[in-house]
């Protein structure tokens, strides 16, 4: 009995992973370095969904970074506030895009000494186990640009 629900696991397993091909890209990824005195960065990109299913983004996560969260910025009334979003859902032969006053994404609490021009790591956790990796050379930020998010 034992046996047969390890190679049904194994069975399923091998189901999972003959997917054709990769379904998640991602393009045009930029990580912003944070502005003196905070210890926050922006990542910006397009995620594109190429199956006919869609995709849900459970979490972000980067080894440079303790935190990412999914932000949205919003005009209210003429003023721009930002709204916390749980998971990010890329709709089936579609495309998202994280772009300065939309969606975004914020990285919090950098390792010490990180540095424009060193290479930044982004996690991507999708629905049933999926993990796509992908990487940006951290971009320098002109603090008078940098109030916009
Ligand atoms: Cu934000």
């Amino acid at each position: 009995m034992k046996c047969l629900s390890a190679c049904l696991l194994t069975v399923l397993l091998l189901a999972a992973c003959s997917e054709p091909g990769p379904a998640l890209l991602v393009e045009g990824l930029q990580v912003t370095a944070p502005l003196p005195g905070r210890a926050v960065s922006t990542a910006y990109m397009s995620i594109s969904n190429s199956s006919t299913a869609p995709i849900v983004i459970e979490k972000f996560t980067s080894p440079e970074f303790a935190r990412v969260e999914i932000h949205r910025t919003s005009l209210v009334d003429g003023v721009a506030s930002m709204s916390r979003l749980e998971s990010l859902a890329i709709p089936a032969n579609d495309q998202v895009t994280l772009a300065s006053g939309g969606l975004h994404l914020m990285l919090l609490e950098p390792e010490k000494g990180l540095i424009p021009g060193q290479t930044v790591t982004l996690e991507l956790h999708f629905n049933g186990g999926g993990l796509l990796i992908i990487n940006a050379p951290l971009a320098s930020r002109q603090p008078t640009t940098g109030g916009e998010v």
